[in-house]
């Protein structure tokens, strides 16, 4: 079904459409990636890339330098479209398909019989089979599959649909992308089968087939399941606040059980996967998901409870000067998306609570919310945010941080969310 003359269009030039692209360019596919937004284009075109990510840069450049590798911001014609667009959360918590809906409505015209359309997007349970009905009135002339109608693989009139989540974490999304096992699931076995095919051609990891309903739960299980843990995690550091003890003590202890593994504590958790994907299933079965929507629900208020810890200790203080160690979402990365860190720095500098010496490694300049708030918040090396800060704020456990002479620590305020220097 699948070979090395079949073209790829990609949906979505972001942090998984471009790798995706390019690591089939690289196998030497004709690829046309397809982005809304002009400058995304333009920049891939020059063989740059607008997002940070291990070498994805030189091997864009390389793809785009021998064309096979072409950026557009219209989709062009091919055999296998692949949708790799946002699926935001409206304010209500409820997901937005509105671009896996305009994607779809985009390809309908180019679509021909033999094409396999792939849905990379998270996505509530239910997308793929809508996908199907989307293109079912926009192609009346095609022979489309859904879940409880397998079509022939040789019906010269039919069309492949597939869901194939990946599982990536940022900062490894090219190992991870050829590296991590699959799934994959076909509206009928033989999309799932092309799907395998079309992935094959980089993957080294196991591709496992299923179809596309249970295929969607799995990503947004993955997620949710780190959720639930780091909820539990962070659950436990306010219980053990509550009763004056360790948390990263009585963490490390209990791991030593032969089948209990908690996760870390931390500010919240951010990111723009596992702070989202778990209302996706709360969305479409809500009575049967309260463990679910109270987890994100602990976790997206931790930034409040440690807000509080620092309103707290700074009256302890005449002009309390706090040391914020760290604003992006996780360790030894630039991606302020969603980051707790920021929602608790944010909201000190909107409560005046003193002088914030923000120090974040990974960013030259305060994003634009913080800078507001300047000269009050300030980007400042850690050297001179341990000297000068009377309350230490750890937000991020980056490297940098680690590091540090803990004597520098004496006789200040330290309000530890990720547990570094224990020791
Ligand atoms: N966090 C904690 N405590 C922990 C672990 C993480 O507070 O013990 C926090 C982090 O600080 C961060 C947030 O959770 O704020 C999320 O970080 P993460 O490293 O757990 O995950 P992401 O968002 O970078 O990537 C996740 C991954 N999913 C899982 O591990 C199940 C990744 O494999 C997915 O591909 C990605 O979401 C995605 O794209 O869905």
């Amino acid at each position: 079904m699948f070979d090395k003359n079949k073209s790829i269009c990609v949906l979505g030039m972001g942090y998984i459409g471009l790798p995706t692209a390019t690591l089939f360019a690289m196998k030497d596919l004709q690829v046309y990636g397809c982005d809304i937004n002009a400058n995304i284009v333009n920049t891939i075109n020059q063989g740059k890339i607008h997002i940070v990510e291990n070498d994805l840069e030189k091997i864009v450049q390389a793809v785009v330098l021998n064309q096979k590798l072409i950026a557009f911001t219209e989709p062009q014609k091919a055999n296998v479209y692949i949708i790799a667009v946002p699926t935001p959360l409206d304010n209500q918590n409820n997901p937005d398909l509105s671009y896996i809906k305009a994607a779809t409505q985009s390809i309908a015209p180019l679509i021909e019989a033999g094409c396999l359309i792939i849905l990379e997007s998270t996505s509530p349970v239910g997308t793929t089979e809508k996908i199907a009905q989307w293109l079912s009135e926009l192609r009346p002339d095609l022979n489309i599959p859904s879940l409880n109608h397998s079509i022939d693989k040789n019906d010269p009139n039919r069309i492949f649909i597939a869901y194939c989540p990946e599982r990536v974490l940022p900062g490894r999304v090219l190992i991870e992308l050829i590296d991590n096992d699959r799934i994959i699931g076909g509206l009928d076995a033989e999309s799932s089968e092309y799907a395998k095919q079309v992935y094959e051609c980089f993957v080294q990891g196991k591709i496992f087939l299923s179809d596309a309903r249970t295929a969607e739960l799995s990503k947004l299980v993955e997620n949710a399941f780190r959720d639930v843990n780091i909820a539990f995690a962070n659950e436990l550091s306010m219980i053990c606040d509550a009763l004056n003890i360790n948390v990263w003590h009585l963490i490390q202890l209990a791991n030593r059980h032969p089948r209990v593994q908690i996760l870390q504590p931390g500010p919240g958790v951010g990111g723009h996967c596992i702070a989202v994907d778990p209302w996706f299933i709360v969305h479409t079965t809500p009575e049967h998901s309260q463990l679910i929507r109270n987890a994100r629900e602990v976790n997206h208020q931790k930034p409040q409870y440690v807000v509080q810890q620092v309103i707290t200790e700074a009256k302890n203080y005449k002009q309390p000067r706090i040391a914020c160690l760290g604003l992006s979402f996780k360790a030894d990365i630039d991606d302020l998306r969603e980051s707790p860190a920021l929602t608790i720095v944010l909201e000190l500098a909107q409560k005046q609570i003193g002088k914030l010496l923000v120090v974040e490694p990974y960013i030259h300049q305060l994003p634009p919310s913080l800078a507001f708030f300047q000269p009050e918040v300030s980007l400042v090396s850690l050297h001179e945010a341990m000297v000068h800060a009377d309350i230490i704020l750890v937000l991020v456990d980056h490297k940098l941080f680690l590091e540090i002479d803990t004597g520098l620590l004496e006789g200040k305020t330290v309000i530890n969310t990720r547990g570094i220097w224990q020791k």
